[in-house]
Parts: C-alpha cells; sequence; structure tokens
C-alpha cells in the first residue's frame, strides 16, 4: 500500500487558455491529462471546468459530463472544485454536488486572493458541508490561512465528522492575501490542526511550491501539486503538461522514501471505501 497521496489541480480558474495554451481546459484534453498523471502517481483529481470559450463555468450538466467522463476515463477519486473562480455565485457553487463527486473542496473562509475576494462566509461554508454530509460527498478542507484553521475545530464541533468519517485537510499557502509558503507557517497549520483529522495534504502556489511540497514530506504529509497552482518548473520554465508536475513531486517522495497511493489507497484514506 502507497502511503504519499499525490492529488493533482490540472486546470483552476486563474489561468486563460490564451496566456497558456498548453492548460487543459476543454474535456478531452482533461482526460487525457488525468489518465497521464494518474499513470504518473496521482490518485486524486481536483477539477475545475471551463466552458466552450475555454472561461471558468460552474454548469451543471458539464459537470456532470466531466464526472463521468473521468469516471469512464480513470480510476482516480474525483474532486470537484466548489470554490470555482472568484466571480461565481455561492448557489451556483453549492449546486456542484448535484454532479455527484466522490469529493469536494470545501474551504473554511473568505480569502483575499490577490486583487480579488474568494468569498466563504461562514454561513455558506456550514450549509455546503451539511450537503456534503447529505449528498454522501467526502469533503477536503481547504485552509488558506490559521484563522480557517480555527474555523474547521468550530465546523467539526458544530456539525460532527464528514461523510466516511475521516477528515481530510490541504494547506493552500502562498496565495496573496493567505497563509505564506514557508515551511514555517506549514508546521503552526499542522500543529493547529484539529485532533481529528486523519489525512493533510499541502499546495503552495506559485514559487512556492518546492519548498511547501519538501516542508509537508518532511512533516509526514500529502501534496498537492498541478496547473491550478503553478505553471512553471523552474524561472522561465513553463510547465508543458501536469504529468511533469506529478513526476516531480512522486521522485521527491521516492527521495523521502515515500511510495504514491492508488486511487483505491486514496479512498481508504479518504473514507470512501
Ligand atoms: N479558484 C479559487 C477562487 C477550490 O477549488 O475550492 C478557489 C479555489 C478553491 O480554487
Ligand atoms: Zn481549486
Amino acid at each position: 500500500m502507497g502511503d504519499l497521496l499525490v492529488t493533482v489541480a490540472p486546470t483552476g480558474a486563474e489561468t486563460t487558455k490564451a496566456d497558456c495554451p498548453q492548460l487543459p481546459t476543454t474535456l478531452e484534453e482533461l482526460v487525457e491529462t488525468a489518465q497521464r498523471c494518474e499513470a504518473a502517481g496521482a490518485a486524486m483529481v481536483h477539477v475545475h471546468i471551463r466552458d466552450d470559450d475555454h472561461r471558468p463555468t460552474l454548469e451543471l450538466s458539464r459537470l456532470e459530463d466531466t464526472v463521468s467522463a473521468l469516471r469512464e476515463g480513470t480510476d482516480l477519486v474525483i474532486q470537484l472544485s466548489t470554490g470555482g473562480s472568484v466571480h461565481d455565485p455561492l448557489e451556483d457553487r453549492l449546486r456542484v454536488l448535484d454532479a455527484e463527486p466522490d469529493s469536494c473542496s470545501l474551504t473554511m473562509g473568505t480569502t483575499n486572493f490577490g486583487d480579488d475576494v474568494f468569498l466563504n462566509p461562514w454561513p455558506f461554508v456550514q450549509e455546503l458541508y451539511q450537503l456534503s454530509q447529505e449528498r454522501r460527498v467526502v469533503p477536503e478542507f481547504e485552509l488558506f490561512d490559521l484563522g480557517q484553521v480555527a474555523a474547521l475545530h468550530r465546523l467539526l464541533a458544530k456539525h460532527g465528522l464528514p461523510y466516511g468519517g475521516k477528515v481530510h485537510v490541504d494547506l493552500v499557502m502562498g496565495v496573496p492575501g493567505g497563509m505564506p509558503g514557508t515551511a514555517d507557517a506549514l508546521v503552526a497549520a499542522v500543529h493547529a490542526l484539529p485532533d481529528a483529522t486523519t489525512s493533510w495534504s499541502a499546495t503552495g502556489i506559485g514559487r512556492s511550491t518546492l519548498a511547501v511540497a519538501l516542508a509537508a514530506l518532511s512533516k509526514g504529509g500529502h501534496l498537492r501539486v498541478g496547473m491550478e497552482d503553478v505553471l512553471t518548473l523552474a524561472r522561465g520554465v513553463p510547465v508543458q503538461h501536469n504529468e511533469q508536475l506529478v513526476a516531480r513531486v512522486v521522485e521527491l517522495g521516492r527521495l523521502a522514501q515515500r511510495t504514491p497511493m492508488s486511487p483505491d489507497d486514496a479512498r481508504a484514506l479518504l473514507g470512501l471505501l
């Protein structure tokens, strides 16, 4: 059994196709990406989708088509983003669960997001969480700062454990407006996690990607990587395919004597089996 969960976040909602033609924005590109990332060692895919003009969308029928195409083409755990883009209305973000993913992201509070605001008011967080319990979808708690770690304590105290009984967290670090992508911030956040936490991963945005991956490995955490979070392999060296980012952290994991989990290992970790 593997002991390193690698999640790939291949697309995101922020980068335009015009700025980055190799970003997987069509369903065909997404499935091809997911397949190559699975072969490289990813076990879960964090999905944002685009419309025919490559713009972020939460259109339900497209989300449903995406879930079934990924189920058919891969064995990956399918996590739909409920964060969407900073422009998506809260009601559209709740409707994401109608597409019946295995997992959904669930951000624990409002965050300044560069020049924008990623809105997650407390009533919305609670509603989305209760909906995930009802719909039997496993949430991944996305934490952008230490205050959101405290909010996770409140949420679990008030509403109990997620569907599946496991508490899986992803620390999203280095967003301008959130906690920095440093080893010090990672250690502080990990120490503050609720005792009920059964697994955690981390991702560092942009230049912080390697610092966060190395810190997460040394603290025993799991990893998320992908073009949602970083578009270069080094200064001036663009990522050409998400598979490169997955392969790089699988190699870091190998050096740390960690073995990538299979999708079924991941399902056990997340309470999906
Ligand atoms: N695109 C960001 C505003 C999530 O997927 O849940 C939010 C985000 C988090 O990416
Ligand atoms: Zn996302």
